[in-house]
């Protein structure tokens, strides 16, 4: 029993952190320059399942960019977020992202 609830975490597990890949590729396919990695959307780069905690870009992605939110698979139009400057650093999404630096984190612009 112990085994089979350890293989079913590390499922649920894999699917999270594929999941998430799955939408840092997406979000370099549209942002080449951008150097997204874990921590664009999240606060701890290397976040633990039940630590995934969003910062403010990934907050605003979640509010504001998901195109269909009752959708099963959930796709982003990060211009949505564009103009925004989600951690208030003073330079907009789309110019961090351009830059390099993290949307998310403002000791990053
Ligand atoms: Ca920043």
């Amino acid at each position: 029993m112990k085994k089979f609830l350890a293989a079913l975490a590390m499922i649920a597990f894999s699917t999270t952190v594929l999941a998430t890949m799955e939408l840092q590729k997406d979000l370099i396919a549209k942002y080449p320059t951008s150097k997204a990695n874990c921590a664009t959307c999240h606060v701890k780069k290397m976040a633990k399942k039940g630590d995934a905690e969003l910062n403010p870009f990934g907050k605003d992605a979640v509010a504001k960019a998901i195109v269909d939110p009752k959708a099963e698979k959930k796709v982003y139009d990060y211009k949505k977020i564009d103009a925004l400057d989600s951690d208030k650093d003073g330079k907009t999404n789309l110019e961090e992202l351009t830059a390099g630096t993290n949307p998310g984190d403002p000791a990053s612009k």
